[in-house]
């Protein structure tokens, strides 16, 4: 018999738990897909938002009541043992993801982490095996590359698989920010490598560099790269230990990450990538764009217009060939069954209710979620090489596969 019918009409059917360890900006955004996704589509689960997790009782308080937690720890460790907890959602800075996210799948718990997978080929190596040991067991294990999850990405993954572009010929992306051309913004955790890995090359290359593997189907084998960090003193933030200095300058500390990357590489198939990732592009705010030029078409993409897919299809005739503007809002066109009419847009938002909505299914199904722990340390691999590469002033790298 379908389980009882409740309040808000749908059948209660299992809950799944979700424990959620961090609450700044990627647990805003998580927080919002797990509220939302229950509401938008039919689930096999009914997520819950059992509790949220941060070392500042009164801050993840506040943050609980904001976002819709029923319950609040100050340690990842007492989140985890949780019985209301089924996922340990990891929303931290990468030097906690293997920690955390170990400690989960060790205790019998699925797993979502935030992107990059980890902050070395080493962890990310550690937590693809734990992820493989806890398939075993019935476990899912997803990392979060939210913008596979923008419908435009997914049906551009259509068209790439049905042959629509051809043989691959190039795959060129940029992911540009300019949060840090202001030479006065602060040395906050996203500047230092032992809490971030890296800069705009885990932050933002980790993103285009899942997307032109995903998109193209295969992977990166080699790299050749150049990194640079133009501002390399900032201000130390406010509350930071007095008199800390890790450079020349009172209340100034040293950047130790790169501000941008500049990459190409070759795919398996040996189409030629390109990559650029910066957080010093002055006025552009969140601009992922890419152009996948084929043997008989083309895609170009802009995520700061998400909606909207341009395609060059080869076949068509030279009088009326030419890049045409998909909006991509139809019914048929990937998660937006679940949406509103044609032409209702959607926004960033709503990549974390599909990440949400994928990992459920995966859950229920007991198939291995999409992009794995295993897609996570390809693209740690990539970030390694190019780290590699870019100390030896460009010389091409290969990448481990
Ligand atoms: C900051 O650069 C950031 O929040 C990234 O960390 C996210 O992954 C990206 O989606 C938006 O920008």
């Amino acid at each position: 018999m379908a389980g009882k019918v409740r309040t808000d009409g749908r059948a209660a059917g299992r809950t799944l738990g979700i424990g959620m360890v961090g609450y700044a900006f990627m647990g805003a955004a998580h927080s919002q897909g797990w509220r939302t996704v229950g509401r938008v589509f039919d689930l096999p689960l009914r997520p819950v938002l059992a509790a949220v997790c941060g070392r500042d009782a009164t801050a993840v308080r506040a943050a609980a009541d904001r976002h819709g937690w029923a319950a609040t720890e100050t340690d990842w460790r007492d989140l985890v043992a949780r019985d209301d907890v089924d996922v340990v959602d990891v929303c931290t800075p990468g030097d906690s993801h293997a920690e955390i996210a170990v400690a989960a799948l060790e205790a019998g718990k699925h797993v979502l982490c935030e992107k990059p997978l980890a902050n070395t080929v080493a962890e990310a190596e550690a937590m693809a095996a734990a992820a493989a040991r806890a398939r075993d067991r019935g476990q899912a294990a997803m990392v979060g590359f939210n913008y596979r999850r923008v419908p435009a990405m997914a049906y551009a993954r259509e068209l790439v698989a049905d042959g629509r572009l051809g043989a691959l010929r190039h795959v060129r992306l940029t992911y540009l920010q300019d949060w840090l051309v202001d030479p006065d913004f602060p040395l906050t955790w996203r500047l230092e490598r032992e809490h971030a890995g890296s800069g705009a090359l885990g932050d933002l290359g980790a993103h285009i560099v899942d997307l032109a593997q995903y998109l193209a189907g295969e992977p990166i084998v080699g790299v050749s790269a150049l990194t640079e960090t133009f501002v390399r003193e900032r201000p130390l933030p406010a509350g930071a230990p007095a008199g800390l200095s890790a450079s020349g300058g009172a209340g100034r500390g040293t950047v130790t990450v790169d501000d941008a990357a500049l990459f190409t590489g070759r795919l398996a198939s040996g189409a030629l990538v390109s990559f650029e990732a910066t957080r010093m592009a002055a006025g552009r705010k969140n601009a992922l764009r890419l152009e996948i030029n084929g043997a008989r078409g083309s895609l170009a993409f802009d995520l700061e217009r998400l909606n909207e897919l341009s395609f060059y299809d080869g076949g068509e005739p030279a009088r009326s060939a030419g890049f045409r503007r998909i909006l991509v809002t139809e019914p048929d066109h990937p998660y937006l069954e679940a949406w509103w009419p044609p032409g209702h847009a959607l926004g960033y938002e709503h990549t974390f209710a599909h990440q949400a909505r994928d990992l459920v299914h995966a859950i229920a199904s007991g198939a291995e979620p999409v992009p794995s722990f295993a897609d996570g340390l390809r693209v740690q691999r990539v970030l390694a090489a190019v780290e590699e590469s870019a100390e030896k002033n460009a010389v091409y790298t290969p990448v481990p596969l």
